[in-house]
């Protein structure tokens, strides 16, 4: 017998979901929310919540270890009858955990039942010229430079359309106009040199961060179909003036999180 808890992530996310649901009194999820940094306060606006645990109540969660990610599950029900999981924080590559700790969440809610999976993220724009601080932007496909990936052996997924086009079409019905692009990830925790901004936007990049991509991938795997939102929180490094810092994306979160909580309850609704 092994002593890592992750031996059989899939089955430990079983477990993690038949807890979930004692836990919260609900059956079945049909869509799961994780909240980045920066949006954990447009939650409230999805609907009505059933309950909230810490994630630690369930098996193979780890304490959050970042300002702004607050490590709880809410369930809720939404106005149009739906069942969702939101997370309230998610757990990072740059933590050190590995990478089964970074999708756990997405495996849970999929045994779970959900069948749609919404990746938030607050996000470095490399567009200046196109983006502003506070503009939400859809995600229509990922560069992966974290040097990791969920999936081990000859598990040769197709990520053709790892992002919806269906729910990116959806969420244009509630917000037309709203722009999208390619988010690049890298494992963190550093925000980039001014060098690696430039090779993002050479390589075709729109947003810079430190996550998602393992949980999409992770969903495509459980067969959930993904949306993905950036928050653009500041521009890359040395694409402007000044030096990043965490405390400006939970002020940018802060003062967008109603607007972003009504965008989400709205395109729940039509899940
Ligand atoms: I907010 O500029 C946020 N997260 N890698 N780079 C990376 N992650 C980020 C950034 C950024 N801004």
């Amino acid at each position: 017998m092994s002593n890592d808890p992750y031996a059989d992530p899939y089955a430990l996310a079983t477990d993690a979901a038949t807890a979930l649901r004692s836990a919260t009194g609900v059956d079945s999820f049909d869509v799961a929310l994780v909240m980045g940094s920066g949006w954990v306060p447009a939650a409230d606006a999805i609907g009505e919540t059933v309950a909230e645990i810490p994630v630690t109540d369930l098996p193979g969660f780890t304490p959050a270890a970042v300002a702004g990610h607050a490590g709880r599950i809410r369930a809720v029900r939404t106005a149009s009858g739906a069942n969702a999981l939101i997370f309230l924080g998610r757990t990072h590559l740059y933590e050190g955990r590995g990478v089964e700790p970074v999708v756990h969440g997405v495996r849970t809610a999929i045994k779970a039942g959900v069948r749609t999976v919404v990746l938030t993220n607050a996000a470095g724009g490399l567009r200046p010229e196109t983006q502003r601080v506070g503009e939400a932007i859809l995600i229509s496909d990922h560069i992966n430079l974290t040097g990791a990936n969920p999936l081990s052996g000859a598990t040769f997924i197709d990520l053709t359309e790892v992002y919806s086009r269906r729910l990116r079409t959806l969420v244009r019905e509630v917000e037309p106009g709203m722009a999208e692009g390619v988010y690049i990830a890298f494992r963190g925790p550093t925000y980039e040199t001014p060098a690696e901004i430039q090779m993002c936007r050479g390589f075709g990049g729109d947003m810079v961060g430190m996550s998602t991509v393992l949980e999409a991938i992770a969903a495509r795997e459980g067969g959930a179909e993904v949306l993905g939102i950036s928050l653009v929180t500041n521009p890359g490094a040395g694409l402007v003036g000044e030096p990043l810092n965490h405390q400006e994306v939970l002020e940018v979160g802060r003062a967008t999180a109603t607007r972003m909580g009504d965008l989400l309850a709205k395109v729940v609704g039509k899940l």
